[in-house]
């Protein structure tokens, strides 16, 4: 996993320039197909891939993620209108896939209209076996709200597994009890879980594993990884065939690692920067007739015969050429800086200043100018905000001397201290 994560192959590789990146998108959405042989993902054509799954598909399922139903930003003003899109699509598959997985960031905020929104335009579907695993924005003091309604019959913090037709399924949360400077955890307890579940299977059981944050090292300096990921990759070391399903980078990026073949989905909502490529994550405002190009979802169908998974992935629209020019980031407006005392603005991912000096008895404010939610957590759990949307504030009044470490609940690589004497 000590790839640079620029050189992972993904459909905007270096090898392809920005209009290359558009064509494969459109190509992509007329149909080409990610096959996956013995561990390793191929593409095929359409042609090819028809045929191929109309005689010996198995059955086929599809991955939505990150509909951040209650995101109105700028990026994407009508999160549910291309939800629907995406509906639309799924209705519309000539085969109607088994399940539906969605890996996660359900809601913007957590909220419980967030989360019933989305459920009733869920119902729409022909496909009526939905299974869920929760992301960071689906918690606001803790899980409930999702779980009342997305997590029944699931154990710990909401992971569970099942089979079907052959193939074992796992939804894995490595959303809950982040560590600050940290990534995506799992925990010891959803690992030994995880290590009882599998144990039974017999080598030759094809495994889809799904959870929000990618478990693999997609760009640790943005939060995209999980810490223990290679803990419970390990325990599927013995199978054939492991696909892993991500989503919360918003962007379509695979790797094949031995037997286990990452794949991480589109947004439903917005999307995100590449790796590097901006100051910080978070939503991606872009030229209007390139949006739809960069949502989309991903059908996954199971070939019977020859253990392949081909993955199919869909944009809402089709655009040939737009120039790379016309892109435009949100983040490059939002470099303001509050200069009030005792302040610590969160901006492009990021608490400024990062220390911040007070004297005892003087009151430190955080407030949020990205278009993502913060959560201000204490190290040691001595202090923590509610779930920050944009331009909320948070006010805390140190009581004794020292130095205090805080971080993002949400987000742990954000970490930041304040210095009080
Ligand atoms: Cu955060």
């Amino acid at each position: 996993m000590s790839q640079n994560p620029l050189e992972i192959f993904s459909h905007n590789s270096q090898s392809v320039s920005r209009r290359g990146f558009l064509q494969c998108m459109a190509w992509l959405g007329t149909g080409a197909v990610w096959v996956m042989q013995g561990g390793v993902l191929r593409s095929q054509t359409l042609d090819e891939a028809a045929h191929s799954l109309k005689g010996s598909s198995d059955f086929t399922f599809v991955q939505i993620s990150d509909s951040h139903i209650g995101f109105n930003k700028d990026a994407n003003k009508d999160v549910i209108s291309t939800l629907h899109a995406s509906l639309d699509k799924i209705n519309a598959l000539p085969v109607q896939p088994d399940l539906l997985i969605h890996t996660g960031d359900l809601s913007h905020l957590a909220k419980a209209e967030q989360f019933d929104t989305l459920s009733q335009n869920l119902s729409s579907l022909r496909v009526k076996d939905q299974f869920f695993v929760p992301g960071e924005h689906d918690i606001a003091d803790d899980l409930s709200e999702f779980h009342n309604r997305f997590g029944k019959n699931t154990k710990g913090d909401g992971w569970y597994s099942f089979d079907h037709k052959g193939v074992h399924f796992i939804g894995l949360v490595n959303v809950m009890h982040l560590k600050a400077g940290g990534l995506g955890l799992l925990g010891n307890d959803q690992l030994e879980w995880l290590e009882d579940d599998v144990r039974p299977l017999s080598a030759s059981t094809p495994i889809v594993l799904f959870a929000h944050i990618p478990l693999w090292s997609v760009y640790p300096e943005w939060g995209w990884g999980t810490e223990d990921s290679a803990q419970a990759l390990g325990y599927l070391k013995r199978f054939g065939s492991v696909t892993v399903l991500n989503g919360h980078i918003h962007q379509v990026m695979q790797k094949v690692e031995g037997n286990v073949t990452f794949h991480t989905a589109m947004s439903t909502a917005f999307p995100q920067p590449k790796p590097g490529s901006a100051p910080s994550p978070g939503p991606m405002k872009v030229n209007d007739n390139v949006l739809p190009t960069l949502l989309g979802i991903t059908a996954i169908h199971r070939m019977a015969s020859h253990h392949e998974i081909a993955i199919i992935d869909k944009p809402l629209a089709s655009v040939t050429s737009v120039a790379h020019e016309e892109e435009t980031s949100a983040r490059d407006q939002q470099t303001e800086v509050s200069s009030l005392p005792h302040t610590i603005s969160i901006s492009n991912f990021k608490f400024v200043p990062e220390i911040l000096s007070v004297k005892l008895g003087q009151t430190v404010r955080w407030i949020n100018k990205d278009d993502s939610p913060h959560k201000v957590m204490a190290n040691d759990g001595s202090f923590k905000s509610p779930l920050l949307d944009t331009n909320d504030h948070f006010e805390f009044t140190p009581t004794k001397t020292g130095t205090f470490g805080y971080f993002c609940s949400l987000h742990p690589h954000m970490t930041g201290s304040i210095k009080v004497d």
